[in-house]
């Protein structure tokens, strides 16, 4: 998810530049300054989310998770006007991650995702339906979630660590597909292809580093900061774990040499 978005800024900044090559930009293409304006808070914030409108309008929407219960989506207007389109019910508890994604795998994200301390939500971007809500008693503490394809369906799952655990949740039926043995409990978690073997690992801020498949750790000798990011770009294929925390210099692992890389 997180890769997304950095994929999807590099990817505008390439359109950006080939856009002021060309004599007059397209209109309803927004310019780097106005897109960094409106999603600059989206990456670093995990209560922000971001993307484009549906219908093609210039913009932005952004989805607010907020401390009294609420998902807010506002449409961002590249001039600086906004509107609220959309408003949930009071949920349990205040939002503390939302997030936007692909749960059914066709490469178009179609989901809102938000948790509480003790809840999971998904709405559907179109309507803003609420297409599926865990029931209270099935996690007392949520601690981290992502979204990824950690399976062989073709959807992908909401990855979950709660109550000490980590549950694969189909994205589209929303049954629980596999809950893990061991304990983990981390405040972020991301999925992505780390050590070259061809299939996704787990990486969990407090270090672990688990086989997406099996759940078996394959790496915990470090402990990753507060934020994490998972991005190639040293170019070999290979996704790298970058980790800070306020008052840390940037760590960067090559999970694949199980071991920090050096800049040299
Ligand atoms: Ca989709
Ligand atoms: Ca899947
Ligand atoms: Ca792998
Ligand atoms: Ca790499």
């Amino acid at each position: 998810m997180m890769l997304r978005r950095a994929v999807l800024a590099m990817v505008f900044l390439f359109a950006a530049a080939g856009l002021a090559g060309r004599a007059s930009a397209q209109d309803d293409e927004l310019t780097y300054a106005e897109y960094r304006r409106i999603t600059e808070s989206t990456y670093r914030l995990k209560h922000t989310a971001m993307y484009e409108p549906l219908e093609g309008e210039r913009g932005m929407n952004v989805v607010v998770g907020d401390r009294f219960g609420q998902v807010n989506v506002y449409h961002l207007e590249p001039g600086g006007g906004s509107n609220r389109l959309f408003k949930s019910r009071t949920l349990a508890g205040p939002v503390d991650e939302v997030l936007v994604g692909d749960l059914d795998g066709d490469g178009l994200d179609e989901s809102i995702l938000a948790r509480t301390p003790s809840q999971i939500y998904v709405f559907r971007m179109t309507d803003f339906q609420m297409m599926f809500e865990s029931l209270t008693n099935d996690y007392r503490q949520i601690h981290c979630f992502t979204i990824a394809n950690v399976d062989q369906d073709a959807a992908a799952e909401i990855v979950l660590n709660a109550d000490q655990k980590i549950n694969y949740i189909d994205g589209v039926t929303f049954s629980r597909d596999w809950t893990s043995v061991q304990d983990y409990e981390a405040t972020r978690i991301l999925v992505g292809e780390v050590d070259g073997d061809g299939r996704p690992e787990l990486v969990l801020n407090t270090g672990q580093v688990l086989d997406s498949a099996s759940g078996a750790i394959k790496w915990e000798d470090e402990v990753f900061g507060s934020r994490m990011e998972l991005l190639d770009f040293d170019g070999d294929g290979i996704l790298e774990v970058l980790t800070e925390s306020d008052g840390m210099a940037l760590k960067v692992y090559d999970i694949d040499y199980r071991a920090e890389k050096r800049f040299q």
